[in-house]
């Protein structure tokens, strides 16, 4: 499949998708949203990719928010479409089995820091800058910011935010607990794709029960969550990789899992 706005490359198991719409500081217009959608399609079916990352084109954005010339054309109904649109990916990536990494290499604000917190982790450049500026433009976030925002950092400082508009730089974003992980610009594609590495070592079967966990029982009362943990739990102790964690541990050796 070909894509105008998207750039993939694949190695070594590592899926990198790169939004590239540099006329607009990757702004995510519908055709991107719908692009996003497909190819999130085709890398949960692809198993030679365990881990994606994501980030923008260029060195100033990671991805400036929805399209604001493309929104500013819309009535309700359309506007109503758009955001499911942009909810759509929001979830894909959100519950797509394998880790999903965002390399933020500058601007993510509105639609940009919602893409980012679907996300599993989020390392950022140095000259990267968060927000969700929406309040500037009349309207408030549509992609998950009002619900992901105090559910990544707390209600307060995502109150502070979400009101006024204002951009955050990388360090306050580490600080926040918004970023995993803050590096120099020159790195960023580097220091992400060392992390994908360390959970290629991982078994990738493992993984898709503890993002389930996680991401799923997030959105759950505790009960349910714990109940919903040693179901997660349960599933791991049906894969190879569990007896081969195990035995590997015992015989003080690597595991050489086999992702099933
Ligand atoms: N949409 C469309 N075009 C954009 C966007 C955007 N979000 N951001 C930047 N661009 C364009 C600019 O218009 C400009 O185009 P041109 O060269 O043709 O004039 C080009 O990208 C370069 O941008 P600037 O010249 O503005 O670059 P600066 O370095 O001066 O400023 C900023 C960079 C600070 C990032 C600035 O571009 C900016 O403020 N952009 C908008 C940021 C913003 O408000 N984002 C939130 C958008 S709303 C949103 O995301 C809502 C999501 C959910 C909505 C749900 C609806 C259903």
């Amino acid at each position: 499949m070909t894509y105008n706005n998207l750039l993939y490359e694949k190695s070594e198991g590592i899926g990198t998708v790169t939004i590239n719409r540099r006329i607009a500081l990757n702004a995510l217009n519908s055709e991107v949203l719908t692009e996003l959608y497909q190819i999130f399609g085709e890398l949960e079916s692809d198993p030679e990719v365990r881990v994606v990352i994501i980030t923008g084109t260029g060195e100033k954005a990671f991805v400036a928010g929805a399209d604001i010339a493309e929104m500013q054309t819309l009535d309700a109904v359309g506007i109503r479409k758009f955001a499911v649109k942009g909810r759509k990916i929001c979830d894909k990536i959100y519950n797509f089995s394998k880790p999903v990494i965002a390399a933020v290499n500058g601007f993510a604000l509105g639609g940009g820091c919602e893409l980012t917190m679907c996300c599993d982790l989020r390392i950022a450049s140095e000259n990267a800058r968060f927000g969700q500026p929406e309040i500037n433009l009349g309207i408030i976030p549509g992609f998950g910011g009002t619900q992901r925002l105090p559910r990544l950092i707390g209600m307060t400082k995502a109150k502070e935010l979400v009101y006024t508009g204002d951009m955050i730089d990388a360090q306050t974003a580490l600080a926040l607990g918004l970023v995993n992980k803050v590096v120099p610009q020159a790195s960023l594609m580097t220091e992400a794709r060392e992390l994908a590495r360390k959970l290629l070592s991982k078994s990738g079967a493992t993984l898709a029960q503890a993002k389930r966990a996680m991401n799923t029982g997030a959105n759950m009362d505790l009960s349910s969550a714990l109940d919903l943990e040693e179901e997660c739990l349960t599933v791991c102790f049906a894969t190879e990789d569990q007896k081969e964690g195990m035995k590997a541990f015992l015989e003080k050796r690597k595991p050489q899992f086999k992702h099933r």
